[in-house]
């Protein structure tokens, strides 16, 4: 199938700090698994990483850091368009139409806003609420129908949805294609090391909650020798064991093998073996990504090639969409009238 014939599958993660297992097993390696069937658009969204402070030159390998994982686990840069979200500034245009379109009592109700702005004090920046619109023009420039999220990122989709449907009722029906989620059935939620009931996230100060697809073998291992576990010695998966549940997950999610199947073959043994095996399989998974991103980190003219490339693609698409808001709502584009 040619790639103008494929439905446009298209994703993204912050460059806030390193990635971590959850992005890969929640979202990354989902994007991998199913670009051949689709056309894909992957980019590295820094301007929603400033919706809480940043160090600049962080913020930057970081976003390079981004890239070069995602190639480094599969993507291929000849056929998706990758890129850096803020070389495509119809991203930011189309934002502040869909925010015209938002309403106050739906981006409340979000979850991560509720979750984001508990941690920063008296002064929250208005971007952390608007965020979800900045989300949604990303999806909704390019005729996505298809976003692979983890499952923390379910309801930021259903509002790019609504916000959807609501503007094809007043601009007329065909303006936005509205986008599907696709979440794994097993990883879409992989959780903290150090407390099980939270989700791992890249962000979390504990860097000892997360690991990072930068770790060296014997962090992963450390880390995964002092994850937290539950009272008990039996391995099963059930409610009361979120640790343990925690540690199958992520193991069947990396094997294969279904989680009965994974109790199965722990019956009898203590959680130092879970804790020991899964050590060596997400050794096994994150070694040779961390690898190959160190390699693609040291050509970073082989990256901007890449990026430029993928912006330039990104960049015509967005403008077609952008034209087209522009001519239905009454408002002058940038190439005059239609
Ligand atoms: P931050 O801590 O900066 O909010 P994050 O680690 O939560 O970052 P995002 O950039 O918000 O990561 O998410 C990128 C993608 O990874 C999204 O599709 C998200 O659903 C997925 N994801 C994030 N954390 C997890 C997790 N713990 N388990 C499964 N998927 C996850
Ligand atoms: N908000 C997402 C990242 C993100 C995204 C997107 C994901 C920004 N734009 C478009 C899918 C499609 C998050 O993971 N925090």
């Amino acid at each position: 199938m040619s790639s103008n014939q494929k439905k446009v599958m298209l994703s993204a993660i912050q460059p806030s700090s390193q990635l971590t297992i959850g992005n890969y097993i929640g979202a990354l390696r989902n994007w991998v698994k199913l670009q051949e069937n689709y056309d894909c658009i992957f980019f590295a969204v820094n301007l929603h990483a400033i919706t809480v402070r940043q160090d600049p030159k962080m913020l930057l390998e970081q976003t390079y850091r981004a890239i070069a994982t995602y190639l480094a686990a599969g993507i291929h840069p000849e056929d998706a368009a990758v890129f850096i979200q803020s070389q495509v500034p119809e991203h930011t245009e189309l934002a502040w139409i869909l925010t015209c379109n938002s309403y106050m009592g739906e981006l409340n109700r979000m979850t991560q806003f509720k979750d984001k702005s508990a941690k920063q004090g008296a002064n929250i920046p208005a971007g952390l609420f608007t965020y979800p619109v900045l989300m949604a023009s990303d999806i909704l420039l390019y005729d996505t129908e298809l976003v692979p999220i983890g499952h923390d990122q379910k309801q930021h989709v259903e509002l790019t949805r609504d916000i959807a449907i609501r503007m094809n009722n007043t601009y007329g029906k065909d303006l936005f294609k509205v986008p599907e989620v696709y979440i794994p059935p097993v990883g879409a939620r992989i959780m903290s090391l150090q407390d099980p009931t939270a989700k791992m996230s890249k962000s979390d100060p504990d860097v000892s909650s997360a690991i990072y697809l930068t770790d060296t073998d014997d962090q992963i291992r450390k880390k995964l020798k002092r994850a937290v576990t539950d009272s008990g010695t039996e391995i099963t998966d059930d409610d009361t064991k979120p640790g343990i549940r925690n540690l199958l997950a992520i193991q069947s999610s990396l094997t294969g093998k279904s989680i009965p199947e994974l109790v199965l073959s722990y019956a009898g043994k203590q959680y130092g073996h879970l804790k020991l095996e899964t050590a060596e399989i997400v050794v096994q998974a994150v070694a040779p990504i961390r690898n190959r991103a160190d390699e693609l980190m040291s050509d970073r003219a082989y990256l901007d090639s890449v990026l430029q490339r993928g912006a330039e693609k990104a960049r015509v698409r967005a403008q077609r969409t952008l034209k087209r808001v522009y001519d239905r709502m009454g408002l002058v584009s940038p190439q005059g009238r239609a």
